[in-house]
């Protein structure tokens, strides 16, 4: 390792030893968020539009880990720079650390649940061992010293700004030629030793600090059973018989008409959902609302409860995409939840137009208010497949509301309603996608996929389609290109707010097939076969597929 890779060396090992700190403090105690992840998270929700779109249109739920891991990369790298750097000049780096922990803190207070006192100090004294570490390392093995000329030679290029700070590098030079002169120089093998001895030991604390704030391992939390209602009985909770077998058909391939917890899409901006102390958690109802109140979550399981089938989609899914997914949720109907503040369909105004749900951690989704009001199955949902609501799909509380797409609706962790007029954006309106979301009718082909080769005779050709809140009506699917259209079977709907099975059982003979769906929805119209992305407004297009008939 020649001078400025192991000076590279040892600043990354100052940001591992300074990340491993951090973590296991926020391991310890959650009130000091994760600082890489705080940083992460700002790059999302920073980057107008650009990043934040095109991750979730490209990467699908991928985008978190390759955030992280870039992230994570990027401040080694920096520190590693900054290592080189301090070669030449120690103040420089010092002042990029000094940057470094702005931004840290920067990130860390923008956080929505946080301890402000430890988390400064978790920062700052992070930062300080990461940079005296590294500034040792450098110093123990004499990396300065060994062309004190060139270190002579730039201070012109070291200095910041003013005379006076132009003087403290070429001092700090002098001192570590004097330092240097005393001849302490760690030989290429102890700093190796130490370096990486150092590495592990920030790494084994950040794994630690993973470990014990539970990252990652969120999904698998088991939710438990929802306890409705206190004093209403049961003539208050209305509750849905078991769906009926004939709205399911059973092909090999085919999505279950009800999707499970753990396979359902997941669509968010936060790199770690919060966790929610539902005994402390309300809902606030305000803004141009007549009577704003605030509900616990025990008002609401004491409220007229019931259970809806709703499929809900996100907008950013591909044509034959995974972003869908359907569920019996549990909750009260937004309407009653807007009636006890005072609201009615009829007195909505030009200042209560608009719906906004807001989340804990600050995401917003909008909409018009007199969707909740219209008789749709809005739900201030908390149940979800006959459990709680899981942590990742918005415990406690959340929004589902069928037939508009979920980023403009369905907002997690939800915390507080607010009616307020069009004028407002929500999140993901102030990063390009368009305002109102009105879910666009699909169909998916899933139980033959692109570039199978079947045997010749007979194939079924199934999938679900959807349309909610106006329901399937007829499904269709080509197996020469579009040439001709073979109606499907469809099972029985569900509820017009949930996709639809179908299945068309294809006669194949030898060759190569290009196979298309598409779908008609309870009023008449059938899906447009123009393919578009998925932003600004959702994806259209007929799910097409090849395959090779043996
Ligand atoms: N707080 C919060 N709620 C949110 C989002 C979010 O990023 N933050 N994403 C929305 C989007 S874009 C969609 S498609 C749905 C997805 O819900 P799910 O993850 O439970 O499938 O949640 C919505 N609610
Ligand atoms: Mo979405």
């Amino acid at each position: 390792m020649n001078r400025k890779m192991r000076a590279f060396a040892a600043g990354a090992v100052g940001a591992i030893l300074a990340f491993g700190l951090a973590e296991l403090v926020h391991g310890i105690y959650d009130l000091v968020p994760s600082v890489f992840l705080a940083i992460a998270q700002r790059i999302i929700e920073l980057t107008p539009g650009g990043f934040a779109t095109q991750a979730i249109e490209t990467l699908g739920t991928a985008d978190i880990p390759v955030l992280i891991a870039s992230t994570v990369v990027g401040s080694l790298v920096v520190a590693g720079l900054l290592g080189v750097l301090s070669l030449r000049s120690r103040l420089a780096a010092l002042l990029g650390v000094v940057g470094l922990g702005a931004i840290a803190l920067v990130a860390a207070f923008t956080e929505p649940f946080i301890a402000p006192i430890p988390a400064i100090l978790t920062i700052l004294g992070a930062l300080g061992l990461g940079a005296w570490f590294a500034d040792y390392l450098v110093r123990m093995s004499d990396l300065r010293a060994e062309t004190p000329a060139k270190g002579e030679a730039a201070p012109a290029q070291d200095a910041p700004g003013a005379g006076e700070t132009r003087d403290a590098p070429i001092m700090n030079v002098r001192h570590r030629e004097a330092h240097s002169t005393r001849g302490i120089a760690v030989p290429r093998k102890n700093f190796l030793a130490l370096g990486g001895a150092a590495a592990v030991v920030g790494l084994t604390a950040a794994g630690t600090g993973r470990a014990l704030s539970g990252g990652g391992g969120e999904e698998t939390a088991a939710a438990g059973p929802i306890q409705v209602g206190g004093k209403g009985g049961a003539a208050l909770h209305e509750t849905l018989p078991p769906p009926p077998a004939a709205a399911s058909i059973d092909v090999p391939g085919m999505p279950p008409l009800m999707t499970p917890n753990d396979e359902f899409y997941l669509i968010d901006t936060v790199l770690s959902s919060p966790r929610i102390n539902v005994d402390r958690w309300k809902l606030n109802v305000k803004g141009a609302v007549e009577n704003p109140v605030s509900f616990t979550y025990k008002d609401l399981l004491d409220m007229p409860t019931r259970e809806s089938d709703v499929t809900l989609s996100c907008v950013s899914n591909e044509v034959g995409g995974g972003l869908v997914s359907n569920a019996r949720w549990t909750g009260v109907l937004l309407s009653d939840v807007l009636k006890e503040a005072g609201v009615s369909r009829e007195n909505i105004g030009r200042a209560s137009e608009q719906l906004i749900g807001r989340s804990a951690d600050g995401w917003t989704g909008g909409f018009k208010t007199e969707i909740a009001l219209d008789g749709r199955d809005a739900l201030v949902a908390f149940g979800m497949n006959d459990s709680e609501l899981p942590v990742k799909h918005g415990y406690p509380v959340r929004l589902v509301v069928p037939g508009i797409y979920g980023y403009v609706s369905a907002t997690k962790w939800l915390t507080e309603i607010e009616l307020t007029d069009w004028d407002y954006d929500a999140y993901w309106i102030q990063r390009t996608w368009t305002k109102e979301g009105p879910v666009k009718t699909q169909s998916r082909i899933d139980t033959v996929k692109d570039g199978d080769r079947p045997q010749a005779g007979r194939i079924p050709i199934g999938g679900v389609a959807w349309a909610p809140h106006k329901g399937i009506d007829k499904v269709e699917v080509s197996t020469d290109d579009g040439e001709t259209w073979n109606e499907a079977r469809l099972a029985a709907q569900l509820d017009p707010d949930t996709w639809r099975q179908y299945v068309y059982d294809w006669d194949a003979e030898p060759g190569e097939h290009t196979i298309k769906v598409r779908a008609t929805d309870g009023e008449g119209e059938t899906q447009t076969e123009e393919p578009t992305p998925p932003h600004p407004s959702g994806a259209t297009g007929y799910h097409t597929i090849r395959v090779t008939v043996a």
